[in-house]
This record gives structure tokens, C-alpha cells and sequence, in this order.
């Protein structure tokens, strides 16, 4: 084996790196197409409506939802969002999506109406398949020309002329995302990059077809979606749907369904943590943790409450899977691991920043050239935004952020968009948006307020100011009212001061 490389420890014994091609199936439709030929009749995914339903399901399904889609007049490079609750019939939609080559635009169902207008603004969609009639209200206000259907698609029988037909290049799917800075913007996954994020955790954690995932995170963001739901289908494996998670619910479905894999943020393995039925976790062959860090402290808790060594790994919207602890050898509490097969991973001389190369590793920001020449260096590496450090053996941990983010409960939450929506508040003078740690929530959304003179804003008035504007998760939780806020001598407010 090679040894030099970084990613080597993620290989099976008897694998030979150099020889692996993460991109040999070219696209997932096509891979995915080539499983479901076999074995037809094998469950693939359950959710409280449908039951089971089989590979040979779903490859018809898809098919027919595609066929709808096509005769709705949408072509191949057309982008179409998708937000609603996790269930099959939103997958056999994303999937048809994908079949037919459309971009897939997945929305937080959170998002209020002023954040789904920037969206709608910039990728300029020709289709919606949502659930929540107040998004078509908005959509039907904002985008009158658009289709917009339930995920509960009428199937046709008339088939769309081609399917399966995309180039690892061709762009797949569009994920909103602030990056370092500024304004939410679509990164553009090509189907390369999907079928390489998902290809590189399949073999990473040794995913079988006999798997089964409890999946309870939602579908509109690439934990769930670019890593549960891409990396079950590829595989050939199954998954349980859950709309929402709570402790019980998923070790319920682990326990009715014979459940190997579970995947979660933080929050939910606090969650698990308090819960007297923590040590039901260890029925499971692999818990994965990631989206937000995991504390040492949790990791050690969970190995003593349940037998779990969970393991963490570190991703981002615009590069799917990065970094994972190994499935073999020692998964290291407040550590992410090594690069996943096929990622190169550097630390930038000087500032630590993460940078990454590799075949998962997103194409560009939608329509916005000079963002994507930002977030890359003059010699093709992503510039990640976050702080690294490895151990002597290589293993790497985040050290902090060199960009503006506070991660709730998995959630992220850029402050310039919270600060611009309260400054125009009357009782604001001056705003700042930063995390206050958080035992549950690893981080709590914080504003520190310069009030007006004469007012004291309080926390609900602010909170209610901000509805409609942005979803709930990116509210304060906490505020404190302070006379000055703490800036540098060019201006800008020194968020490691604000207490
Ligand atoms: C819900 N609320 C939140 C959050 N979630 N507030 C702050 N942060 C949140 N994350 C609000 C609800 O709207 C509700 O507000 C109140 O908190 C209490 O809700 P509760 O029932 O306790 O919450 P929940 O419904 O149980 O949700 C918690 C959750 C959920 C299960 C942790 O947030 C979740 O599914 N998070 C995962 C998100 C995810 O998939 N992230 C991956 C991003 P009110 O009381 O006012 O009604 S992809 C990514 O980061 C990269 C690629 C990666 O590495 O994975
Ligand atoms: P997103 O923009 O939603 O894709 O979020 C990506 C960001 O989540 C990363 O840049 C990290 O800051 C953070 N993140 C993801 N996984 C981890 C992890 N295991 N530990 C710490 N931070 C993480």
C-alpha cells in the first residue's frame, strides 16, 4: 500500500489507493441505476407513509417523476428547488431531478420569505417542489412563470427521452451558503463532485449494502443529502426516514428496523447523551458526527454510556466530505481525522487556514467569478475558513474560524445578515452578532445591542422584529445592551472582545 499518503489510513487492508478512480461510475444517476438493476426487489428506503419501498421502486418512480418534470417543460441546466420535509417522495423527486440533468436547489424550509426571494433572485429557478402552501404563496408572488408542484408528484407514464446522461462535470446541484464572507451563494456541486463525496465516506466507513441508516436530518443540506441519502443509494444500502429527530424516535426506528448507521450534528448526540436510553446506541455498528465540533468531552461520555467511539468528521457545503476520523484505527476525541480518499489537505503557511484540492472539491459560486477567485489560492486550493492544527500523527483539529459563522445546532448562521436586518430597528444604535458557547446548542446566537438613546430594546421585541426577514434558528437567543461596541481603528468590531 501507499503509505504516503495522507489519506492511505481510510483504505481496507489490501486496497491499493493509487488504483481507486472516486469518479469511475461518472455520475450517481449511473451508479445508482446500475444497483437498482440488481436485486430489484431489496428495501431502500421506509418513511411513515410509504413503508418500504424497493430499488426496482424506486429506478420506475424516478423515471416517471422525471417524465413529469420533462413534460412540465424543464431541460437539462434548469434549475429546480426542492425544500420540504425528509420522505420518499421528496427523494424520488430529487432523484428524477438528477436523472434528467436539472440543477437541484435545496432550501432550508425555515427560510423566511425575504431569504427565499434572494434565492429565487439568483438561481432562477424554473421549477419548485415544496410542501409548506406559505412558500407557494411567495413563490407564486415572486416567480410567477414557475412550476411549482408537491413533493407528492403526479407520475406520467410519458417518459423523458433521455436520462442518466450527465459528464462528472455537469453541474448538479447548488448550495446556498455565505462561504467566508458576504451574501448566500449558490456553489455549484457538478455530478463529479456528488458522486466523489459520496464514493470517498463509502469507503472511508466501510459502508455495506446490508447497512441501514437512521436518517433524521433534514434533506436540504448536505449532511443529510450529500452524505446520508447520496452515500445510502450508492452503496445500495437502506435508510429510515424520520421528519425531525428526538432521542426517542431514533432509537425507536433503530430498534423496529435493525439499524447499523446513525449520522448527526452535535446537538442531537447532547440529546442521546441525556437520555436514559443512551446505551440502545450501541446496537449500531457506526455513529457519525459532524457539521459542527464534537467535544472531547462528549466523545468520552458517549464511549462510557454506550460503548460508542463515535466518529467525526468535517465537511462543507462546497466540498461535501473533507476530513474523517478513521474507521479502523483511533477515532480521537476533538479531532477530525485525516483527508478523505482523493482529498489533498494543506495548512496555509502563517494563518493555519484549511485548504483543500480534490475531485469533490465544488466548481465555482453561481454567476459570481470574483467570489470563486477568492475562495481559491493562486494554485487551485480552497480556502476553507477555518483554522487548523495537526497532531504530530497527523490527525487534524479545527482551531477556530478565520470567517465570520456561528454553528447552532448544525445550523450556520452568518451574523452580517442578522446585524443588517436589526440595525435598521428603531431602538438599534449598533449591533453586533457573535456565538456564546453552548452545552446543548454548541454555540448560541448573540447580539450585543448600542441602543438608542433613551430605549432598552428587549430580547422577544428584537426577535419578533426579525420575523419575516430570517428564519428562526438565526434569531438571538441571548443579549446583552452595552454602550460602545469594541472597534479597530479601521472600523470593524473586534468580535473576540465582545463579552
Ligand atoms: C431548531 N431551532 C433552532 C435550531 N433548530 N434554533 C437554533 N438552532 C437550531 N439549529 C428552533 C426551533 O425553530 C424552535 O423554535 C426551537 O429552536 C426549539 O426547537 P427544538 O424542537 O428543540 O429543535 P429541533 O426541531 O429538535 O431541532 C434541533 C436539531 C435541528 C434537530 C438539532 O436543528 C437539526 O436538524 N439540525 C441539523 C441541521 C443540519 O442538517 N446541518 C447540516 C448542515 P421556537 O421555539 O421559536 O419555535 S450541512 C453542513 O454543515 C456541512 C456540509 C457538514 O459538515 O455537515
Ligand atoms: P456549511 O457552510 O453549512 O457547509 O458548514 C461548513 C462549516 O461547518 C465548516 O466550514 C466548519 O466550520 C463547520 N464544520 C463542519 N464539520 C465540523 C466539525 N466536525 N467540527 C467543526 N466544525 C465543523
Amino acid at each position: 500500500m501507499t503509505t504516503s499518503r495522507a489519506d492511505a489510513v481510510h483504505f481496507p487492508a489490501g486496497a491499493e489507493p493509487d488504483e481507486v478512480d472516486l469518479l469511475d461510475d461518472i455520475s450517481l444517476p449511473a451508479a445508482w441505476t446500475k444497483r437498482w438493476a440488481v436485486e430489484p426487489s431489496k428495501p431502500t428506503l421506509w418513511d411513515a407513509s410509504c413503508g418500504w419501498v424497493t430499488r426496482g421502486d424506486l429506478a420506475r418512480r424516478t423515471a416517471a417523476a422525471a417524465g413529469r418534470l420533462y413534460g412540465a417543460g424543464l431541460r437539462k441546466g434548469d434549475r429546480i428547488i426542492l425544500s420540504a420535509a425528509a420522505s420518499v417522495d421528496l427523494v424520488v423527486a430529487h432523484v428524477a431531478a438528477l436523472r434528467l440533468g436539472l440543477i437541484v436547489v435545496p432550501v432550508n424550509g425555515a427560510y423566511q420569505r425575504a431569504e427565499l426571494a434572494h434565492i429565487v433572485g439568483d438561481a432562477d429557478p424554473r421549477a419548485a417542489v415544496v410542501d409548506n402552501p406559505e412558500w407557494v404563496r411567495w413563490l407564486a408572488e415572486l416567480a410567477p412563470e414557475m412550476t411549482v408542484v408537491s413533493p407528492r408528484l403526479d407520475l406520467d407514464d410519458a417518459a423523458a427521452p433521455s436520462l442518466d446522461q450527465m459528464d462528472s462535470r455537469d453541474p448538479a446541484l447548488l448550495g446556498y451558503t455565505s462561504g467566508t464572507t458576504g451574501v448566500p451563494k449558490g456553489a455549484v456541486l457538478t455530478h463529479g463532485n456528488l458522486l466523489a463525496g459520496a464514493e470517498s465516506v463509502r469507503i472511508a466507513w466501510r459502508w455495506e449494502p446490508e447497512d441501514r441508516l437512521v436518517l433524521a436530518l433534514p434533506l436540504f443540506h448536505m449532511h443529510g443529502l450529500g452524505v446520508g441519502l447520496h452515500g445510502t443509494l450508492l452503496t445500495g444500502a437502506s435508510a429510515v426516514l424520520l421528519n425531525g429527530f428526538s432521542p426517542e424516535a431514533v432509537l425507536d426506528a433503530a430498534n423496529a428496523h435493525d439499524v447499523t448507521l446513525f449520522f448527526g450534528v452535535p446537538t442531537m448526540y447532547t440529546r442521546l447523551a441525556q437520555s436514559d436510553r443512551v446505551a440502545e446506541l450501541s446496537r449500531l455498528r457506526l455513529c457519525v458526527a459532524g457539521s459542527a465540533p464534537l467535544s472531547a468531552d462528549l466523545h468520552r461520555r458517549l464511549e462510557e454510556a454506550a460503548g460508542v467511539r463515535v466518529l467525526e468528521r468535517y465537511g462543507m457545503t462546497e466540498t461535501i466530505m473533507l476530513v474523517s476520523n478513521p474507521y479502523d484505527a483511533e477515532r480521537r476525541g476533538g479531532t477530525v481525522g485525516f483527508p478523505l480518499p482523493g482529498v489533498e489537505l494543506r495548512l496555509a503557511p502563517e494563518t493555519d487556514e484549511v485548504l483543500v484540492r480534490g475531485p469533490n472539491v465544488f466548481a465555482g459560486y453561481w454567476r459570481r467569478p470574483e467570489a470563486t477567485e477568492e475562495a481559491f489560492d493562486e494554485d487551485g486550493w480552497f480556502r476553507t475558513g477555518d483554522l487548523g492544527e495537526l497532531d504530530e500523527d497527523g490527525y487534524l483539529r479545527l482551531r477556530g474560524r478565520a470567517k465570520e459563522l456561528v454553528i447552532s445546532g448544525g445550523l450556520n448562521v452568518y451574523p452580517r445578515e442578522v446585524e443588517d436586518a436589526l440595525r435598521t430597528h428603531p431602538d438599534i444604535d449598533d449591533v453586533a452578532i457573535a456565538g456564546t458557547p453552548d452545552e446543548e446548542w454548541g454555540e448560541l446566537v448573540t447580539a450585543w445591542v448600542v441602543p438608542t438613546t433613551g430605549r432598552t430594546p428587549k430580547l422577544d421585541e428584537l426577535r419578533s422584529y426579525l420575523e419575516g426577514e430570517c428564519a428562526d434558528f438565526k434569531h438571538p437567543r441571548l443579549l446583552h445592551l452595552v454602550d460602545e461596541l469594541p472597534r479597530n481603528a479601521l472600523g470593524k468590531v473586534q468580535k473576540h472582545l465582545l463579552e
